[in-house]
């Protein structure tokens, strides 16, 4: 398989850090859906990222989509809790923080493709409140009821919530001040640190496959009682090419 997008796309990183948590390998082709458009063209003409190249040289985009198909890929292995109180919340903190992802993107397109004169500042406002109406949910829902410490358990809901705001707080830090958002700040440095994520660093880096050993996590296998045995997975590292991250693309 092969992962195609920057992974100063949140949605990229959700994707590399998702596939890795399930063991699954993949390379990663870190092009740009701007200055690399040609190429990214010849591999999906949609020139999406992230898009994923199945084995079979099916080319999928959407990241929820893609990670639907890695779930199947990875059975038993899943990022989604069982049980419907489990998979509601984790429903909810996933939208709320994609949302807060796409408000991001949106305010970074807006300052860094459109010129300055063209801007328009009311659609900024409101994509501005966007986002920071998704961050206040988000931390008061944890606040309310903490997420499980990113490495004991990291599901479908902590990765999401933890790319968007690293990506948030990369991009686009003076719309939304961390100060006012203790818990999402905690949570974030926790999952940060976990293998998967140092793999898949925000910028112009390249995700690679490491050796399958050192893998600390273990997502939960989808039948809790039996005893499943869960497959070794890749663990990651990344090397950074040192190119200057610009625009999420
Ligand atoms: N809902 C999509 C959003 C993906 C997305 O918008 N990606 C951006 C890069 S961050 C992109 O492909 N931009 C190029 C474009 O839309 O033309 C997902 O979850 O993958």
């Amino acid at each position: 398989m092969r992962l195609v997008g920057m992974l100063d796309s949140p949605y990229v990183r959700r994707v590399a850090v998702s596939l890795q948590l399930l063991g699954l390998h993949f390379e990663h082709e870190p092009l740009s859906v701007f200055r690399n458009a040609k190429d990214f063209r010849q591999i999906n003409p949609v020139v999406k990222a992230p898009t994923l190249v199945c084995d079979d040289g099916l080319a999928l985009m959407d990241s929820t989509l893609i990670l639907e198909y890695a779930e199947a890929l990875a059975w038993p292995l899943t990022l989604v809790p069982h049980g419907l109180a489990g998979l509601q919340r984790d429903l909810r903190l996933t939208g709320l923080a994609l949302a807060a992802c796409a408000k991001s993107v949106q305010i970074v397109s807006e300052r860094n493709l459109r010129p300055a004169e063209k801007q328009h500042e009311p659609w900024l406002n409101r994509v501005s409140a966007q986002v920071l109406a998704a961050y206040d949910a988000l931390e008061s829902e944890l606040a309310r009821a903490p997420l499980p410490l990113p490495e004991h358990a990291m599901q479908r809901a902590g990765v999401a919530v933890s790319t968007s705001w690293h990506f948030t707080q990369q991009a686009v830090a003076d719309m939304v001040p961390a100060a006012r958002y203790p818990h999402l700040v905690e949570y974030s440095v926790q999952a940060e640190r976990l293998p998967a994520f140092l793999a898949a660093p925000h910028g112009d880096g390249t995700y690679r496959t490491a050796e399958p050993h050192g893998r600390p996590y273990v997502p939960t296998p989808h039948r809790t009682g039996d005893q499943v045995q869960l497959p070794g997975g890749p663990a990651g590292t990344a090397e950074p090419t040192g190119l200057p991250t610009t625009v999420a693309d």
